[in-house]
């Protein structure tokens, strides 16, 4: 399968991009924005962090629907995820909510930004609604999700992403806190209005942006 990539023409510079005073500390990273944000401190291990258990899905039995509204539904196998798209190398940061910051992590997947852009978003899409295997919802704009380092990945340091990570494939957002980033992702709902994941409806912020201490809501 041949899928084409489509990306809508209006996506907007959101805060992560467009922020000219960025709190935090540290060398700069290549957003211009001081590496480490404000409150968290750097780790060399990388904690997990679940609402429960680690669902297992062979790739095999694996799939990953983009529905919503789009006017070419994805129902993708692991082999549409792995041939049928550009696959991408990039490092960058994990920052999480309850402050520990893991630097430079290298990963393998492809953008999410072309697999949305193949079920073709209509015009009026604005949001994404990401579901888990375990039950798990966060929501992003459009516009975050669109970004080229937001990656759907299967590979962590060369080696395939662990099961207590998300594996066989999990969505990282580098620009955001990483609860926006759904491990064990099954579909990806695209909508004209917002609609609040697992912590975003508990408490956590909706914008969740590390830059400017973006953390809860109340
Ligand atoms: N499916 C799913 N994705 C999830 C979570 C979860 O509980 N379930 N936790 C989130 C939170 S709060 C964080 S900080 C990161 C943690 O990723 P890690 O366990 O690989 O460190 O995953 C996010 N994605
Ligand atoms: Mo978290």
């Amino acid at each position: 399968m041949k899928l084409r990539a489509r990306l809508p023409h209006d996506v907007e510079a959101t805060p992560s991009i467009a922020d000219d005073r960025p709190m935090g500390s540290g060398t700069t990273n290549r957003h211009g924005m001081p590496r480490l944000p404000p409150g968290q401190y750097e780790t060399t291990k990388w904690p997990v962090l679940n609402i429960s258990g680690h669902p297992s899905v062979t790739t095999e039995r694996w799939r990953l629907h983009v529905v919503g509204t789009v006017s070419s539904p994805l129902a993708l196998t692991w082999s549409h995820y792995i041939d049928g798209f550009e696959q991408v190398e990039d490092t960058s940061d994990f920052h999480c909510v309850t402050k520990w910051s893991r630097m430079d992590t290298h990963w393998g997947g492809v953008r999410l930004g072309d697999v949305i852009a193949a079920a073709e978003p209509a015009d009026t899409a604005r949001f994404v609604l990401c579901h888990a295997l375990d039950g798990y919802t966060t929501n992003l704009p459009l516009a975050e999700a669109l970004k080229a380092d937001v990656l759907l990945v299967h590979t962590v340091n060369g080696q395939p992403l662990p099961v207590e990570h998300g594996g066989p494939c999990r969505i990282i957002t580098p620009q955001l806190c990483a609860w926006k980033g759904a491990k064990w992702i099954s579909k990806i709902e695209v909508l004209e209005r917002d609609h609040a994941g697992f912590w975003e409806r508990r408490g956590y912020s909706n914008t969740a942006y590390p830059w400017r201490n973006d953390r809860y809501s109340r």
